[in-house]
């Protein structure tokens, strides 16, 4: 009943309107099906996505070759498998890749297929998808990171950082969470309209004006907080990811200005920011092969989250090493950085288990899938990070847990941020 007849795979698009790989895994009378998500400010240590660089046809975007790949070999070899093994899945997808980044198959074709399996065992189970994971009981809803100003390279705007967050940290529960950052978003909707700015928005849903200066988008920020009548840094904090990949030069950064500067410096900076705008939560605040300039930001800065995303690429290896290292004390998670569900998981419990918070994140190439909002349940996360409340890709997850807050009922509780 639950053994595996096929698996096929179809191409869809992604919110940046790139190809993507949707697949389908089928067993008697029932299928699941998953789509890849997609990233833009790629670590170079994730997993690697197979696309077709040489088709003309897509500009060298479509991901046909591994879409070809699921409906041959991955089909052929998990066909009788049971939906509900999904570690020995994992494993066998990664044996038949056989290497470290997953090259040969791509971490695209595997973790579709990985996710797909996972749903459908899940409805097989006949059970919600959250309820499916480690965590067996007293589920906690996450706290979302509303990215609510694009800058980076998710937008064209010359903001040198990539994602302005906010995060309502005095939320009773998730839809008040929703409600605050409702009123937050349409309030800086308004002064950005105001400023004689445009509210268009960028990659992840966040208003991506013309301006080119952190401390103007802070202030923006710290602004609507205030119209909407809650305290920054009590009722609504501030969160950053700077993505500092993207502004790494000869050992200087070029995070605060286009000049660059050396990671003492940096550090300087970044306090002066902390301070003035009373930010809980920076990610990726150095390049991903810096650890030394972690450490000591680790060091020299007080009582902040300190989130590694493409330090870690949701790789315990690297995970390992940060710990060692005291590079951060939280870790964001994304599924596709790794390529199967499995060894995100492991990456999730080895986490929590050295005391790191575990921030759950979409892609900036994302899709209708919500598969993350039922990760972040399911695992006991405190955070979740799925853009703003626009563009239905992102809003969609936030959706899926109000949803499963409703189902929990009295039994919903909010995680606690450490
Ligand atoms: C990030 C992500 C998601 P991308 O850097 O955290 O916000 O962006 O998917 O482009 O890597
Ligand atoms: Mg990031």
């Amino acid at each position: 009943m639950s053994k595996i007849l096929k698996v096929r795979a179809r191409q869809v698009f992604d919110s940046r309107g790139n190809p993507t790989i949707e697949a389908e895994v089928f067993i008697k009378n029932k299928s699941a099906s998953a789509i890849c998500p997609s990233g833009a400010s790629t670590g170079s240590y994730e997993a690697y996505e197979k696309r077709d660089k040489n088709n003309n046809r897509y500009l060298g975007k479509s991901v046909l070759t591994a879409i070809n790949l699921i409906n041959t070999k991955i089909s052929k070899n998990l066909k009788g498998y049971s939906i509900h093994d999904q570690e020995r899945i994992d494993t066998l997808m990664i044996n038949l890749d056989g290497t470290r980044q997953k090259t040969k198959l791509g971490a695209n074709s595997i973790l579709a297929v990985s996710m797909a399996v996972k749903k459908l065992s899940a409805s097989q189970k006949k059970l919600p998808l959250y309820k499916t994971f480690f965590v067996k009981k007293n589920f906690k809803l996450p706290y979302p990171l509303m990215n609510i100003i694009n800058g980076g390279v998710h937008a064209n705007n010359g903001l040198r950082i990539q994602e302005f967050m906010i995060r309502p940290d005095k939320a009773k529960n998730f839809s008040d969470a929703m409600r605050i950052c409702f009123v937050v978003i349409k309030n800086l909707d308004k002064i950005i309209r105001n400023n004689g700015l445009s509210t268009s928005v960028g990659d992840e849903g966040g208003f991506a004006p013309m301006i080119n200066s952190n401390k103007q988008a802070l202030d923006l920020i710290v602004l609507a907080i205030r119209r909407s009548g809650f305290i920054n840094g009590k009722d609504v904090s501030i969160c950053l990811d700077v993505a500092a990949n993207e502004l790494f030069k000869g050992n200087k950064y070029s995070i605060h200005s286009k000049n660059f500067i050396s990671t003492e410096n940096s550090i300087k900076e970044y306090n002066k920011l902390i301070k003035k705008y009373k930010i809980k939560s920076i990610e990726d605040p150095f390049a991903e092969n810096d650890w030394v300039s972690w450490s000591k930001f680790m060091k020299h800065t007080n009582k902040i989250q300190i989130i590694g995303d493409d330090l870690y690429v949701t790789n315990l290896e690297r995970l390992k090493k940060g710990f060692l290292n005291l590079s951060s004390n939280a870790i964001l998670i994304k599924l596709n950085q790794i390529g199967t569900v499995s060894e995100t998981l492991d990456v999730i419990k080895f986490a929590q288990t050295i005391g790191f918070n575990t921030v759950i994140s979409h892609r900036s190439g994302d899709s209708e899938d919500t598969f993350i909002a039922d990760l972040a349940v399911g695992t006991n996360s405190s955070q979740i990070k799925s853009g703003s409340l626009a563009r239905s890709e992102r809003v969609a997850k936030y959706n899926q847990l109000i949803r499963i807050e409703e189902e929990l009922g009295k039994k919903a509780i909010m995680n606690k941020i450490r």
